[in-house]
């Protein structure tokens, strides 16, 4: 079934199921990401290169890895904590709002929000339609009572949300989980909340995770875990790269490294390498001297003050936040415009409502 819109959009029900837009992303110009990317110094490729199909599965295990708690301290989170969650997003809201997560992979920490929250549709947005549509098909088969829809398309690079009967005239709440936004540079984080904001709308709300500064080992140990899992990750790169570029990396001249900045207050991840070489990669001659790092990711850490404070500067005023036991990371809730705007609406007292443990 197919619903009328415009070319190049096109909206097909998944048998029966969830409803998937495809808004067709731009192929990035990985070549020449790459050779800008390697003509910065340090040298450094965008974090989303590390997600080809083998480097999403190497992601799925460091999230099962004992060193690296976000993903399981986020959902335990999330599912302990998602009735709350719920009331403080719906207060001031007279309408079933819409629940819209960003980056969305395989949607498995909404679940408790949609039982709590009720929304009146789900959508999930992400660049890959392989992930997005079985993934979709199997949230609407464990909650065949919200509508759910998928649009495929890069949420950086969208200036609104494709029109559907589903999501007229409704607020919006944005989800992004994951501590994703510790991936990019402060300004481009910066950047990317105040895109959120245009994406919500006026009033629009937004559930964000993010993962906080602790003691340096635990961090290291987090990305560089004793079972080789992060660092397989890191080493996968090399691989797409030596296959998608015709290069001609070896990995054994490269060492993994992950190091906490305290300065930047961030973990930098990279390939070291471990000699003076030539390496052909993009149809060009690339000189890594000893030691030289490739940096393959960054993960910035916040504290919530730190978060606030950038969030403020894209126009976001807090609402809410919970943390995990251990104050390693926190859900904030986040709404757009000043508080006093919505004063009649939001009867708290205090703008921020510390409802976490320590
Ligand atoms: C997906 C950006 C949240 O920084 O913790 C984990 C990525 N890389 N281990 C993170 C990642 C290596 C992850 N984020």
């Amino acid at each position: 079934m197919t619903l009328p819109l415009a070319d190049p959009t096109t909206s097909s029900l998944i048998e029966d199921g969830p409803e998937l837009i495809d808004l067709h992303p731009a192929v990035a110009d990985m070549e020449r990401l790459v050779i800008e990317g390697l003509s910065r110094h340090p040298r450094q490729l965008p974090a989303w290169f590390l997600y080809d199909a083998e480097g999403s599965q190497l992601f799925d295990r460091i999230c099962e890895q004992p060193e690296y708690s976000l993903t399981r301290n986020e959902t335990k989170l999330l599912q302990e904590r998602a009735g709350e969650m719920a009331l403080a997003l719906g207060q001031g809201i007279n309408q079933q709002p819409v629940l819209v997560e960003f980056g969305a992979g395989n949607l498995r920490k909404v679940g408790p929000l949609l039982e709590t929250l009720q929304p009146a549709a789900y959508v999930a947005l992400d660049i890959s339609a392989d992930h997005l549509v079985p993934a979709c098909r199997a949230l609407q088969a464990r909650h065949p009572d919200v509508p759910v829809l998928g649009v495929c398309c890069d949420y950086a690079n969208i200036d609104h949300l494709p029109p559907h009967p589903l999501l007229e005239g409704r607020p919006r709440i944005g989800f992004y989980p994951g501590s994703s936004l510790g991936n990019f540079e402060l300004p481009q984080a910066r950047g990317l909340l105040a895109h959120f904001a245009e994406l919500l709308g006026p009033g629009g709300r937004l559930l964000i995770g993010i993962d906080q500064p602790r003691e340096a080992a635990r961090l290291e140990a987090a990305y560089d875990d004793a079972a080789g899992v992060s660092s397989a990750f890191a080493f996968n790169l090399l691989r797409r790269l030596n296959r998608e570029l015709a290069g001609n990396f070896d990995p054994a001249a490269f060492r993994y490294q992950a190091q906490w900045e305290p300065t930047s207050s961030r973990v930098a991840m990279a390939l070291v390498s471990r000699q003076n070489q030539m390496v052909d990669l993009a149809g060009r001659s690339w000189s890594f001297a000893a030691g030289e790092p490739l940096i393959t990711e960054y993960s910035v850490k916040y504290t919530p003050e730190a978060f606030l404070a950038l969030a403020a500067e894209a126009g976001w005023s807090p609402l809410g936040r919970w943390s995990d036991g251990a104050g390693d990371l926190s859900l904030h809730l986040l709404v757009h415009g000043k508080m006093h705007a919505h004063s009649q609406e939001c009867n708290h007292a205090n703008p921020t409502v510390q409802r976490g443990q320590p």
